[in-house]
């Protein structure tokens, strides 16, 4: 359910400070500490899960990605667009192991990303 030595379950537990914009009944959001955006939020699971690789609950995913929406409208990124985007694993480029989906907008994406 939650995970002691997770800073994302640690988050979630009000232990480490994060600037919180939205939540509902399975997910979070709140402002990413190292920015790559004018706009960047990150969106998670309350409950601890490591990866998109190992979600298995459809109705808390909706609930993250329709949160991750959510908080993309009232950033006012929804005209000009943004992106979502999840990392899963080493080459994936996921350093936190708790299943979070970056929000970023504000200035034009490059695509292929890095
Ligand atoms: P990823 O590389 O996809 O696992 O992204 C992890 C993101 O988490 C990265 O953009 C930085 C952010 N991050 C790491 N530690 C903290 C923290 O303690 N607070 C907040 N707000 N963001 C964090």
């Amino acid at each position: 359910m939650s995970d002691a030595n997770c800073i994302f379950c640690r988050i979630v537990a009000g232990e480490i400070p994060a600037t919180v914009v939205a939540r509902n009944e399975h997910a979070l959001a709140f402002r990413d500490l190292h920015p790559q955006a004018p706009s960047h939020l990150l969106v998670i699971p309350v409950r601890h899960v490591d990866s998109l690789a190992s979600a298995d609950n459809t109705a808390e995913l909706g609930a993250v990605l329709s949160l991750a929406a959510e908080v993309a409208r009232a950033e006012g990124l929804a005209e000009a667009g943004y992106r979502v985007v999840t990392n899963i694993g080493g080459d994936g480029g996921q350093t936190v192991q708790h299943l979070h989906f970056h929000v970023l907008g504000g200035r034009q994406m490059h695509w292929p990303p890095g």
